[in-house]
């Protein structure tokens, strides 16, 4: 029985994990046929500057999807399935890290040139104190009060065993705290405009919103595969991120406690290349320096990531309850990634009204029209229509 939290901000479900001897043996298998798909795959690519001919081409059809020719995507799926089950396993081993026993990694910091060159190193920063502590307890105090209600009105979305984790999807629905935070308003974030700089600078203006919600983590709650946050892209990936996944700590991170798991600088090389390609060996990432870690930060930080790094939410273990508003946002052409991000189309009037503008173009409902134009029928019929 998976004891994964299944519900990440990337799109699409997590796949189960069985007990740990299960997996390895899923592993390697997975990882055997992989390597035979990929040896299939690649002798249909041709060798460097030869070009393919028109007639093989024309008679293939359209193969531009998921690993059939030379001009076909892969999905990104397809690689991650060789991470499975690997978080569990090197938590049980003890052999995730705290992100605080290397000098070098990413630390809480004002400092926006810092920020932005750990972001491009190590695939994620963390911006410091970017809500006060009063700024945090109002953040919790609403979400503490929207998720027992909605366990109260039998709608709220529990997983893990013994329902040990929570998520309070929607949040733009949910409360004029999370609006505010979501748009980076400095009444309910003091350093929003920080966290909308660096997100700007990743995504270009006009950038949307994919989903924002609320994670609450008990003990024993929390762990998902491991993942990246635009797996649903197809390969292969340009040389910079589709969007942006944040994390607002509202209580400590660190490996007790379930901060978020990662693998430090899986998202690209120097140059800008994506380490995410069709021969990809993850697991052989995975366990490079500094391998997998626990992200370290005090409550009211901002970790900012980019959407190709390897990561997942870690398992608490210390007692109590971790407490933490994800926000996925996407460069401004994109919908978004989340099929639990339903706030962007269903809107009811009295929240549509609430709403600033900033926050109806990030959802991308700039126009909600109560009347729309639907089938008519005409009676009257003109020289038009003859
Ligand atoms: O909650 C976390 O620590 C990470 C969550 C995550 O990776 C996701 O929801 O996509
Ligand atoms: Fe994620």
């Amino acid at each position: 029985m998976s004891q994964q939290d299944r519900n990440a901000s990337n799109s699409g479900g997590l796949p189960e994990v069985a007990d740990q001897s299960e997996a390895i043996v899923r592993l390697r298998e997975e990882n055997a046929r992989l390597h035979e798909e990929l040896a299939k795959l690649r002798a249909r690519t041709l060798p460097p500057g030869v070009e393919a001919d028109w007639e093989s081409e024309m008679s293939r059809g359209i193969v531009y999807v998921d690993g059939h020719s030379p001009t076909s995507s892969i999905s990104a799926g397809r690689l991650l399935a060789q991470l499975s089950g690997l978080s569990r396993e090197r938590m049980k081993a003890g052999r995730v890290r705290n992100s605080s026993d290397f000098d070098y990694l990413p630390k809480p910091s004002l400092d926006e040139a810092q920020l932005e060159a750990d972001f491009v190193r190590w695939g994620y920063c963390l911006v410091r104190d970017a809500m006060s502590a009063d700024q945090v307890r109002a953040q919790v105090d609403r979400l503490k009060d929207q998720a027992a209600a909605e366990r109260e009105h039998n709608v709220a979305i529990l997983s893990g065993h013994n329902d040990n984790a929570q998520l309070v999807n929607n949040l733009v629905l949910k409360g004029d705290v999370f609006r505010a935070a979501v748009e980076f308003n400095e009444s309910a974030a003091q350093g929003g405009p920080t966290v909308d700089r660096l997100l700007t600078r990743i995504m270009g203006e006009g950038f949307g919103l994919g989903c924002a919600h609320g994670s609450i983590v008990h003990t024993g709650g929390g762990l998902q595969e491991l993942h990246i946050d635009q797996g649903s892209m197809p390969l292969p990936y340009p040389p910079y991120p589709f969007g942006s996944l944040i994390i607002w700590c509202y209580t400590e991170f660190n490996l007790d406690n379930g901060g978020t798991y990662i693998v430090p600088g899986s998202h690209r090389t120097p140059g800008g290349a994506t380490l995410f390609h069709e021969s990809a060996d993850l697991v052989k990432l995975v366990d490079s320096e500094p391998g997998l870690v626990a992200i370290c930060a005090p409550p009211g930080t901002c970790i900012v990531t980019d959407t190709r790094v390897l990561h997942c939410g870690g398992r608490r273990q210390a007692p109590g309850t971790r407490y933490a508003m994800r926000c996925h946002y996407n460069r401004s052409f994109m919908r978004a990634l989340h099929e639990q991000a339903t706030a962007n189309v269903h809107v009811p009037d009295e929240v549509y009204d609430k709403l600033s503008p900033r926050l109806k173009q990030m959802m991308s409902i700039t126009v909600n029209r109560p009347d729309p134009v639907v089938e008519l029928h005409g009676t009257k019929r003109s020289r038009n229509d003859q």
